[in-house]
């Protein structure tokens, strides 16, 4: 899990290393983002290490997104790449199962592709990579049904990969490839802890939270605004997070606010997509 996780150079280029080796397993790669962060959910390492392999893009947590703007990211994830093809995208939940159809679909038509005039073939072959917490577990689940073996969680089990089988006879890498995130970028560092994809330590639970609302005050304020019971968007992300701890009783001794609460409260209810669907970066028109 994240928390273990610390991205250092020597780890990032251990992982780069176990992805080539990985990706010179299988026919085809399945990219999986937070639809809800596009932009900061993505490494951009990855089109340099799948280049040349078929590759599906999966907007994971589609439920959580806005719709219009899974649509539009969908089309524009969809033309981006190279300009030579276009990369087929997938809108998912990998909590219900939403749009696993349309991956097994693509994914045939893919294989059926790779087939065309053989004769022996061997299982079309897949892995799944993706920054933490984007759910390529629950995905790797979805696909087969199951809950997958787990293997590296006692010391001493064998590295040996694992495949697991799908229905339509097609193989999975057990493991996912976990890509380090994007860390460069402040912004992109607020909105992978808005979203849960790195620790809340980046930033103190109340400045993280009044971030956040500064970032749905501008883009959602009528979400905003029905959720907290709020008059008005007042000038400043503190004020509205003023005014929202008071609607929500996020009160200490001494009537003084409570920002440690009302910080977690706009967190966790922005992550459960409890104020509504909400998407951080917007695809370019
Ligand atoms: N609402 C919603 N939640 C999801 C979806 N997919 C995964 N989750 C949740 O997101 C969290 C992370 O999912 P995982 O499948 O563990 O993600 P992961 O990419 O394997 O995470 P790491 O192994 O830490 O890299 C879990 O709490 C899941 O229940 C989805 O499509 N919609
Ligand atoms: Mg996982």
């Amino acid at each position: 899990m994240i928390e273990n996780i610390n991205w250092y150079p020597g780890h990032m280029k251990k992982t780069r290393e176990l992805i080539q080796e990985y990706l010179k397993l299988v026919d085809a790669v399945i990219e999986v983002i937070d639809a809800r962060i596009p932009v900061s959910s993505r490494n951009p390492i990855i089109d340099e290490l799948v280049s040349g392999k078929p590759r599906i893009i999966a907007l994971n947590k589609s439920d959580l997104a806005d719709e219009e703007a899974n649509r539009r990211w969908a089309d524009a994830l969809a033309k981006a790449g190279d300009g030579k093809a276009v990369t087929p995208v997938v809108t998912l939940n990998s909590m219900t199962g939403g749009g696993i159809k349309q991956l097994l679909k693509i994914l045939g038509e893919m294989e059926r592709e790779r087939n065309e005039g053989r004769t022996a073939v061997k299982p079309y072959r897949l892995m799944i990579v993706g920054v933490p917490n984007v759910g390529k577990s629950s995905l790797i689940n979805r696909l087969t049904g199951k809950k997958s073996a787990k293997t590296g969680d006692k010391p001493g089990v064998t590295k040996g990969k694992q495949w697991l089988r799908l229905e339509n006879g097609m193989q999975l890498l057990d493991t996912p490839g976990i890509l380090w995130p994007k860390f460069e970028d402040p912004k992109a560092g607020l909105n992978l802890a808005f979203c849960g994809s790195i620790k809340d330590e980046i930033l103190d639970v109340p400045t993280l939270g009044m971030e956040l609302i500064g970032v749905l005050a501008e883009n959602y304020p009528k979400l905003l605004m029905q959720r907290y019971k709020l008059d008005e968007i007042a000038e400043t992300p503190l004020e509205n997070m003023e005014a929202m701890a008071l609607k929500r009783g996020c009160i200490l001794s001494g009537k003084r606010i409570d920002y440690e609460r009302i910080g977690k409260l706009v967190l966790d209810e922005f992550r459960s997509a409890k104020i509504g669907r909400i998407t951080l970066e917007f695809a370019e028109e």
